[in-house]
């Protein structure tokens, strides 16, 4: 993947939506200028089965719309499914190497990771890109490690690790060029755009402090 694709990286499910609909905050996140979608359906209310299905293949048709790529979060067996671009696991979920296998040729996989070990394991394993975080303190995610900051971005750099990298976890705009500086090559945010009085608006301030 082209590293410029993470540098407004939306990731959201319905729960983070506060009872908007969520293709209307996907819409209004895409005109606003996100480079990259991941569909994330956890937490309380989280949809399961065929009305998660539904809602996965409504985003991504929106997200084709516009040449958004369409990533799904755990679920591998669904992102084969419904022919979405990509997964994104974490150190919890499946294996790299079973994921994997389980995709198709040429989707993406996007791996979580907390420290340099992690990274390296994730750059041997064949990861296209690593989600580092929690950058900041955040209430989004219930079991989120240490917060150690872009310095661990700073780390896996300095390490001579040159895959691409997307900060997440309580990111503002404000936190933006900060995150960026450490080495990252895009930001991950969920609430600073779900939770703004305007999602359009919220993403557009991303993408003009990005400045891409
Ligand atoms: N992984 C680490 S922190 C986090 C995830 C999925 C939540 C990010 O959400 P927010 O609202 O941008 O802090
Ligand atoms: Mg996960």
């Amino acid at each position: 993947m082209k590293r410029e694709e993470l540098n407004l990286y939306f990731v959201m499910g319905s729960s983070d939506c506060n009872g908007r609909d969520p293709s209307g905050v996907l819409q209004e996140a895409i005109n606003g200028g996100i480079t990259l979608f991941q569909f994330r359906e956890k937490g309380h209310d989280a949809k399961v089965g065929a009305e998660k299905k539904e809602l996965a293949l409504e985003l991504k048709k929106t997200c084709k719309r516009h040449d958004i790529r369409f990533i799904v979060n755990d679920d591998i067996d669904l992102a084969v499914e419904i022919g979405a671009d990509g997964v994104h696991i974490g150190q919890e979920d499946t294996a790299f190497p079973v994921a994997k296998e389980k995709l198709i040729s040429g989707m993406i996989i996007g791996v979580s990771c907390h420290t340099v070990e992690e990274a390296e394991a994730a750059v041997n394993h064949g990861a296209d890109y690593i989600g580092v975080g929690p950058m900041y303190f955040t209430t989004t995610k219930k079991d989120i490690r240490e917060v150690k900051g872009p310095e661990v971005i700073r780390q896996i750099r300095n390490a001579g690790m040159t895959i691409p990298i997307v900060g997440i976890g309580g990111i503002s705009v404000e936190h933006t060029g900060e995150v960026l500086k450490s080495g990252a090559d895009g930001v991950a945010v969920i609430s600073a755009i779900t939770k703004a009085g305007s999602p359009f608006a919220a993403a557009s301030e991303f993408s003009r402090c990005i400045g891409k």
